[in-house]
């Protein structure tokens, strides 16, 4: 991928993480207390910074606006005993921790429930889930999305998708992105979140001072107001296509990624009833800077 970066974790570094989410501040924090946990690994922050410089640069890259690489794939990170410490960790080494109660707590396990038929594409079931940003349907979706794989096998499906929303653009008609910034998409919330309701705004912005390109997109249930609108949509769609990149987060692995500039999604997964494993679960949870 042109802006993304592979990470692997030195085994110094790995110990560093697993000795942090053993950390005492931690036990003290009730697990089921997301906000305490959350709390604590502020604190805890401090030794990994000391302990792991480049991993937190990495990480801490994804920060600038007009150098981020954008999407960061971090690979052999410890299994420690509750993967939610790691996610919360990681997290807080790039920003703050961001929860919208609507959705869930601060870590949200994506997790097949039940597969019915015809129902929308979600992260409680194995459908191929299209490109999307996450939170597209509230008036403020989160900077960063992170993903933590915990149970990830290859050879069951579930490979995730990324697209880079500047190499998409350089794919699109100047009238195609003029239509894509007027704000007549609306953004109906998916039935999990809670209370509901949809947003009327445009799927494309551009920093003025920068240039940078920023989006919100769910193709699933999104309406144009326009028949211009509805054309410039299907060659988003196209354009997304184009400039796909596949990447198994495979167990141990974690994408950070700027949730504004990257769209994700994932093919479908050996769901219950055809995973000869463990069923897939990825983690994952959001922050600001
Ligand atoms: O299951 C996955 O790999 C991705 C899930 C997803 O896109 C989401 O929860 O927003």
């Amino acid at each position: 991928m042109k802006r993304s970066i592979r990470y692997v974790l030195s085994e110094h570094e790995s110990a560093c993480l697993a000795k942090a989410c053993a950390d005492e501040r931690l036990h003290a924090a009730n697990s089921e207390d997301q906000q305490a946990v959350v709390n604590a690994c502020q604190a805890i922050v401090q030794s990994v910074e000391h302990e792991a410089s480049g991993l937190v640069a990495v990480i801490r890259s994804l920060r600038e606006l007009r150098t981020s690489p954008g999407l960061v794939v971090l690979e052999g990170l410890p299994t420690v005993e509750d993967s939610r410490r790691l996610i919360i960790l990681l997290g807080s080494v790039l920003g703050n921790l961001l929860k919208y109660p609507n959705e869930g707590d601060y870590v949200i396990a994506i997790k097949e429930k039940q597969t019915k038929p015809g129902e929308r594409p979600s992260f409680q079931n194995a459908r191929e889930f299209y490109f999307h940003t996450d939170l597209s349907y509230t008036e403020n979706p989160p900077r960063y999305l992170m993903m933590h794989a915990v149970v990830n096998k290859p050879g069951e499906g579930g490979i995730s998708l990324f697209a880079d929303i500047d190499r998409v653009a350089k794919n699109l008609s100047p009238l195609d992105i003029n239509e894509l910034q007027k704000p007549q998409f609306l953004f109906p919330a998916p039935p999990h979140y809670k209370g509901g309701g949809t947003v009327k705004l445009p799927i494309l912005t551009q920093d003025e001072l920068s240039g940078v390109w920023r989006l919100r997109f769910r193709r699933d249930n999104l309406r144009a107001e326009t028949r211009p609108g509805v054309d410039a949509v299907v060659q988003l769609v196209r354009a997304i296509n184009e400039c796909a990149e596949e990447v198994m987060l495979v167990s141990g692995s974690m994408v950070m990624l700027d949730n504004q500039s990257f769209l994700h999604g994932r093919t479908a997964f050996a769901g219950s009833g055809e995973a000869t494993h463990e069923p897939r679960h990825l983690n994952r949870a959001y922050a600001s800077c």
